[in-house]
């Protein structure tokens, strides 16, 4: 059989490969054993400096990933041409040949009728191979449709950090030597990144810092805090304002890092402007236009009415936050700011950072050492007329317009809007989409208001899916391509940070492929630049070859040797002795094969002080940066900057545009009628939406602080069950204006009055036998989250919403 790839060199019984998880964005690196071909056990690499020996709870998870019996285990066609959510599709097995064949018989046509760029590339989760498949396969199609699933996942996150410091990506934290921490909207011993790190350290953290979780729901984190602050869903920016206000009024903000009063006489009273020129700035900028502007009204008493927290709790956290500058460190995740006014809360929770000089400093906010990767050749010259005209169009999910600036790197149209490409294939808005790839993602559920994604994917004419489960975004393709799992079966690699180090790992094919499966980044790729060679177009096979093995210069003959030259060219800094790699040293790839992972250098503190890669070089509580991309997103739409903040639902005007300021929280549906707000967060089990048909998911679901095992849960407040009439055990249809899904109510004191609280995960009505209630039926198991949230976003970054603006009323059903 072509396709079987055997494990890399002979696996003694019993040995421990090293490999690597994507299964969330914490990126650990673990080690698999394996015993006569199949993997039997996970654990942690203990060579890796960022989660070392520890592997958290889902990594076993993945066992049962890759010995699914619902894996698709070789190509299919769908032979039902009607597409929708309860029709079959009636897959039949097809040979490789015929796949292909179709694929790049589709291709041809779009290129030859000058509709290239009718043609979108989607992806979901990834490794670096990524730049293959996502990077340059769709220019050589001559699209530019390279959607990635970015802005479902966390891009409001980055927007504080880059708008004040220059940053765009995932943060570090120095928990181990602060000595106040902040959990702002996140969960890090259960989600976020680095579960396996925390969850190893939480117990050596809280002995040497006070910890504060700001979270409306009781998460696991918050259970090991000393402090709960359940904030009012949304009103994370009245908050973290007054907090703000607090360090400033009693004078607690790092005098080395913001600098102080020419006369060192706090003036910071409430509701009294202050002199700019009577204070000198360090490393900050704006600090008193922040104060004049917005935070003198921002007191702890105007907060309480608003967050529902007691003024004397703001005053005592924010004073000893304060306190423990510049050793205190606010750790933000998405619930406070993935919500459609949530792009300010960003930068109001990120300044506080600022304001103890946390920034880039020891226990505090840092970004972690860069890493040594090397990118493929260039291909732009391997690219014909076709291709460039093609990528001269507008992408389907219209970044940069008006109302949706995507702001990322400060560019108008620079990040993603994921969640809206549906959209443009229903409303031919820019265009008609006429064919799509998608790989690792499930947008029919991982989207907000499924059922535009159920539409768009009905619309579709073409679609070829490259996934491990039949997901219900399978249930729309055309072409099914069976593929192999990351963690065993394939080359593969990710970097991420922790522990003030970067390491770098790297996943092989390890065990036998039972069944026909291929990689989809690389292999794929190949494969099908080797059919459009085969019909005539071989730009991309000629480019591919350029990619040669970095140790011998051969070109790469089949798909497999491509996977794997591609993995080591990307990774050769790494290994190869002659190159700089500004940290772990290796004698060669065999050497660092072994191993399986590489750790960057301690990450040096304060590195970044008076160089921030912004505007000014300063951190910016007044954002010239942010000012500058609104000033040209403006001039390109020519309309004024209030102009462009309300057609992306904000109410700011005047300076404030430029600087963390409240927003009353955005919400949709009526308040009589809609009684909750929905709290969503990710269940303990996630593997992101991908252990949806693991057993061990259901067995073990209670987990999740106040759930039921084999139950999809909502939690509610005795207090509002009462009233909405409603006993613990329910049986509940929860409705919102986008939707209603069925579930099991659980009345739990541990849930803020006023909200209901419910993991995302369950809902399945496809992906396999275990995740759905009845495959066969489509009918579901519990209710998807993603059904009742109305498709909203935070537009300065192309975020959609998650948090906040849901609100929901319960039933017994
Ligand atoms: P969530 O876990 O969704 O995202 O990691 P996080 O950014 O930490 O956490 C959102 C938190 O916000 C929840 O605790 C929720 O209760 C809270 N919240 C909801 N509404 C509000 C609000 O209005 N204000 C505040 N302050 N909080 C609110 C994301 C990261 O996690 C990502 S992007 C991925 S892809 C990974 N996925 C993943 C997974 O699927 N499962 C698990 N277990 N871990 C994961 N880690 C990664
Ligand atoms: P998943 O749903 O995890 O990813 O959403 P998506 O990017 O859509 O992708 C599942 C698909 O991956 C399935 O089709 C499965 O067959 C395939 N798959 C599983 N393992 C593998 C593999 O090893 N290789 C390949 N090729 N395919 C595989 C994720 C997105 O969801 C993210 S990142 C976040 S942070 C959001 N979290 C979230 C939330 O917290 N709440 C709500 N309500 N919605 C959310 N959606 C978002
Ligand atoms: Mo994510």
């Amino acid at each position: 059989d072509p396709y079987e790839v055997l494990p890399e060199g002979e696996h003694k019984s019993g040995e421990w490969v090293p490999t690597g998880c994507a299964g969330c964005t914490s990126w650990c690196s673990l080690e698999a054993n394996v015993v006569d071909g199949r993997v039997i056990k996970i654990r942690g690499n203990s060579r890796s400096k960022v989660n070392g020996e520890s592997s958290c709870p889902r990594s076993h998870l993945s066992l049962q990933q890759v010995y699914d019996p619902d894996r698709i285990k070789r190509p299919m066609k769908r032979t039902n041409p009607e597409k929708g959510r309860d029709v079959d599709p009636e897959f039949v097995p097809i040979s490789w040949e015929e796949a292909f064949e179709e694929i790049a018989d589709k291709i041809i046509e779009l290129r030859e009728n000058g509709e290239s760029h009718k043609f979108v590339l989607w992806r979901g989760r990834y490794t670096r191979l990524r730049d293959i498949l996502y990077g340059i396969l769709p220019e050589f199609v001559g699209s530019p449709n390279k959607i990635s699933h970015s802005s479902i996942c966390a891009e409001a996150e980055k927007f504080g950090p880059y708008y004040t410091e220059g940053y765009w990506a995932y943060r570090d934290y120095d928990l181990q030597n602060s000595d106040y921490i902040l959990i702002w909207g996140t969960d890090p011993i259960q989600s976020n990144r680095q579960v396996s790190l925390y969850s190893r350290e939480w117990g050596n953290i809280l002995e040497g810092a006070r910890i504060a979780t700001v979270d409306p729901r009781f998460s696991r984190t918050a259970a090991k805090s000393n402090e709960w602050l359940p904030v009012k869903p949304g009103e994370d920016g009245a908050l973290a304002l007054a907090m703000a206000h607090v360090i400033l009024t009693e004078g607690l903000w790092h005098k080395e890092f913001v600098g102080d009063f020419v006369d060192g006489e706090n003036k910071f009273t409430a509701g009294e402007e202050v002199d700019e020129d009577e204070f000198e700035e360090n490393y900050t900028h704006g600090v008193v236009k922040w104060w004049n502007e917005e935070l003198k009204d921002r007191t702890p008493e105007w907060a309480a009415d608003k967050t529902g927290i007691p003024a004397e709790q703001i005053v005592r956290v924010a004073a000893e936050f304060g306190e423990a500058a510049p050793h205190a460190c606010v750790f933000m995740g998405g619930g406070g700011v993935m919500q459609t006014r949530g792009g300010y809360n960003s930068m109001a929770i990120h300044g506080l950072n600022g304001l103890v000089g946390s920034i880039d400093n020891e226990g505090g906010a840092v970004r972690g050492a860069s890493v040594p990767n090397q990118s493929f050749p260039d291909h732009s010259e391997f690219l014909d007329d076709i291709s460039r005209e093609g990528l001269d169009h507008e992408m389907i999910d219209r970044r940069g317009r008006l109302e949706f600036p995507a702001f990322k790197d400060g560019e108008s149209g620079g990040g993603v809007v994921t969640n809206l490409s549906a959209d443009g294939i229903i409303e031919e808005d820019p265009y008609e989409i006429k064919m799509g790839i998608g790989y690792w993602n499930n947008f029919n559920f991982a989207a907000p208001e499924t059922e535009r994604w159920d539409e768009a994917m009905s619309k579709l004419d073409f679609y070829v899916h490259l996934v491990t489960h039949q997901s219900e975004m399978t249930q729309y393709a055309d072409i099914v391509i069976p593929s192999t799992h990351h963690m065993f079966e394939q080359w593969g690699m990710l970097y991420q940070k922790g522990n003030l180090h970067t390491h770098f790992w790297l996943s092989r094919p390890m065990i036998n492929r039972h069944w026909e499966l291929i990689e989809p980044e690389a292999e794929f790729s190949w494969l099908l630049a080797e059919k459009l060679a085969e019909k005539g177009y071989s730009n991309m096979l000629d480019y591919f070859k350029t990619i040669v093995d970095p140790e011998t210069g051969e070109e790469p003959e089949d798909y497999r040797e491509f996977a794997k030259y591609a993995t080591k060219h990307y990774m050769q800094p790494v290994w190869d002795p002659e190159m700089e790699s500004h940290g772990d040293q290796f004698d060669g790839w065999e050497d660092f094969k072994e191993a399986g992972v590489w750790n960057s250098d301690e990450f040096e503190f304060q590195q970044y002080w008076g160089e921030f890669t912004n505007s000014t070089g300063d951190f910016e509580f007044y954002s010239e940066t942010l000012k500058e991309a609104l000033e040209e997103h403006a001039e390109k739409h020519d309309v004024s900057i209030e102009e462009v903040l309300e057609a992306c639902k904000y109410e700011a005007e005047g300076e404030l545009a430029f600087l963390p300021h409240y927003e009353e929280p955005y919400t949709v549906g009526d308040d009589e009628e809609y009684p909750l707000l929905l709290v969503d967060s990710k269940s303990a089990l996630n593997r992101e939406g991908r252990s949806a048909n693991a057993n061990w998911y259901y067995d073990l679901k209670d987990i999740d602080p106040g759930d039921s095992t084999e139950a999809d849960v909502i939690k509610i407040h005795p207090r509002d069950a009462e009233e909405l009439g409603l006993e613990d055990g329910d049986e509940v249809v929860v409705s919102s204006p986008a939707g209603e899904i069925t579930c099991q109510l659980n009345v739990w004191e541990a849930v803020k009055p006023g909200t209901a609280s419910k993991t995302f995960g369950m809902g399945h009505w496809a992906y396999g036998r275990v995740a759905a209630e009845d495959f066969a039926d489509g009918e579901p198991r519990g209710g998807n989250n993603n059904e009742i949230i109305p498709a909203e976003y935070e537009r300065l970054s192309g975020s959609t919403s998650f948090y906040s603006h849901i609100k929901v009323n319960i039933e017994r059903a």
